[in-house]
């Protein structure tokens, strides 16, 4: 893994979350954005080291819909950068991790991305990300 690339935040309301991220805490906006292969629209804020996704789900098909509906609005997964995502998704299965994945799939930011089963994660939501 080389890194945290982000932390995501599952949210009912995108717009009415944001001012609370850009105007309160005062972080930057990096961008908006809507997923359509995770049914998400998605805004990534600058947290310095890290950055903060906030994942509202575009209908309830969407996982993020479901986990609002069963936890609420929090943090609901934590994405490692990695620079062969699927070298590290066959490395990761061959050591018994269960992922949620067969082949990596288009994710926010022109990302590769694969999650992995929190059953097989201590209970943790991890996703791996590859950009280019
Ligand atoms: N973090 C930790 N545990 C979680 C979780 C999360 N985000 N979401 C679900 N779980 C746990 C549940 O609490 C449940 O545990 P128990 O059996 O002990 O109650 C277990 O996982 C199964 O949960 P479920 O609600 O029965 O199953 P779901 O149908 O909701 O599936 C999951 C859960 C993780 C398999 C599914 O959400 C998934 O495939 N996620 C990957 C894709 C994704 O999350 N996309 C949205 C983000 C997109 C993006 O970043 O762009």
């Amino acid at each position: 893994m080389k890194k945290v690339d982000h932390i995501g935040i599952a949210v009912r309301d995108l717009n009415a979350v944001l001012p609370y991220y850009t105007d309160t805490l005062g972080l930057p906006l990096i961008k908006v954005e809507e997923v359509e292969s995770q049914k998400v629209r998605v805004a990534f804020i600058d947290a310095g080291n890290v950055k903060l996704e906030l994942l509202e789900p575009m209908d309830d098909e969407s996982a993020i819909f479901k986990f609002l509906e069963k936890k609420g609005e929090g943090i609901h997964h934590i994405a490692f950068g990695v620079v062969n995502i699927e070298q590290r998704m066959e490395e990761l299965r061959e050591s018994g991790v269960q992922l949620l994945n067969d082949k990596p799939k288009p994710g926010a930011g022109g990302a590769m991305v694969a999650f992995l089963h929190p059953k097989s994660s201590n209970g943790v939501l991890y996703e791996l990300c590859e950009k280019e």
